[in-house]
């Protein structure tokens, strides 16, 4: 059965570990995260952005999580993840996604309050849990946000914010970004700013842009072909810091993505007579899988299922 984000994440916040929240778009992907949720006893949140629903299918996409949720027994959310507008968010509640985040971080502090509230309304009563994104992360996302275009979240704000749109859980900006190019030096995450935001604010935290971008993958993927100079991402002991403070959810897209890229870029590379779908986006899919296993025991939520 698929639960929502407020009861997955009630427990993480106070056993300080974290629930991965690992972006799918089609079948493989969804299998990926599924199977490792279920290998590694965790809880899981399957997110789709408005990008994905698009490619996949609203219904195609919810039908196929509650199917996996359905057979894997694992507690599994079904996310929207950067609604980007009311409309969006009613059409996956009505497609059966127990959580949605409306993204209004480009809009002032009132409206974003004002249209938090409102999806916080239509959804509550449905038991559906709401995420909202105050500040702005820099990086790809439906449209790119420009390094000089980030905010991040101040502590005392994000209390206000909390009070007022009655939301359940917050992403907060303190220094990471999306895609896989976060640092142009050295990774460098706003700690105290986490620690301050943790303690004003009682539900619980969201990391996005959180992938690592590992050299592994990177150098296979670049072995095979692929161009990826200057690819960075955030270090795990990083994750685990931010774990400590209070995080209690972590956004995965881009190290599933790369994992899967270096696969197909090998198996067509290594295998060039191989002309069945299954055998290319089979590996690809596994690779995938081993990354939402190593993430579920980084997070801590390997076994809390
Ligand atoms: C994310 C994913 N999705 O909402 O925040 O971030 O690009 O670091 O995987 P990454
Ligand atoms: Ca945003
Ligand atoms: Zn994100």
């Amino acid at each position: 059965m698929l639960v929502s984000n407020r009861d997955l994440l009630a427990p993480a916040r106070t056993r300080a570990y974290a629930v991965g929240a690992f972006n799918i778009s089609n079948l493989e992907s969804l299998l990926a995260v599924t199977e490792a949720a279920v290998e590694e006893k965790s809880p899981v949140i399957v997110a789709a952005t408005p990008s994905a629903i698009k490619y996949g299918g609203l219904s195609y996409l919810a039908k196929m999580v509650r199917t996996a949720a359905e057979s894997s027994l694992v507690p599994m959310s079904l996310h929207l993840d950067h609604g980007s507008d009311f409309e969006m968010v009613s059409k996956c509640v009505a497609a059966g996604f127990t959580s949605v985040m409306i993204d209004g971080s480009f809009l002032t502090f009132e409206q974003n309050v004002a249209l938090t509230k409102r999806v916080v309304d239509l959804a509550h009563p449905k038991g559906v849990s709401v995420e909202a994104e105050l500040g702005r992360l820099a990086g790809v996302e439906e449209k790119t946000v420009e390094e000089k275009e980030a905010v991040l979240t101040d502590p005392e704000t994000a209390r206000e914010f909390v009070e007022n749109s009655c939301v359940d859980a917050l992403a907060v900006a303190i220094g990471t970004s999306h895609g896989a190019y976060k640092f142009k030096t050295e990774p460098k995450l706003d700690f105290e700013r986490l620690r301050s935001i943790s303690e004003k604010v009682d539900v619980p935290l969201v990391l996005h842009g959180a992938s690592s971008v590992p050299a592994w993958i990177i150098e296979k993927a670049s072995r095979y072909g692929a161009e990826l100079k200057g690819a960075k991402g955030i270090p795990e002991e990083h994750i685990q810091k931010a774990i400590s403070l209070g995080i209690a959810k972590i956004n995965i897209d881009t190290d599933l993505r790369l994992a899967f890229t270096a696969t197909v870029r090998e198996v067509l590379t290594n295998s060039p007579k191989e002309f069945d779908p299954r055998k290319i986006l089979g590996p690809a899919k596994e690779a995938m899988k081993e990354v939402v296993k190593s993430k579920m025991r980084l997070f801590g939520s390997s076994g809390k299922a």
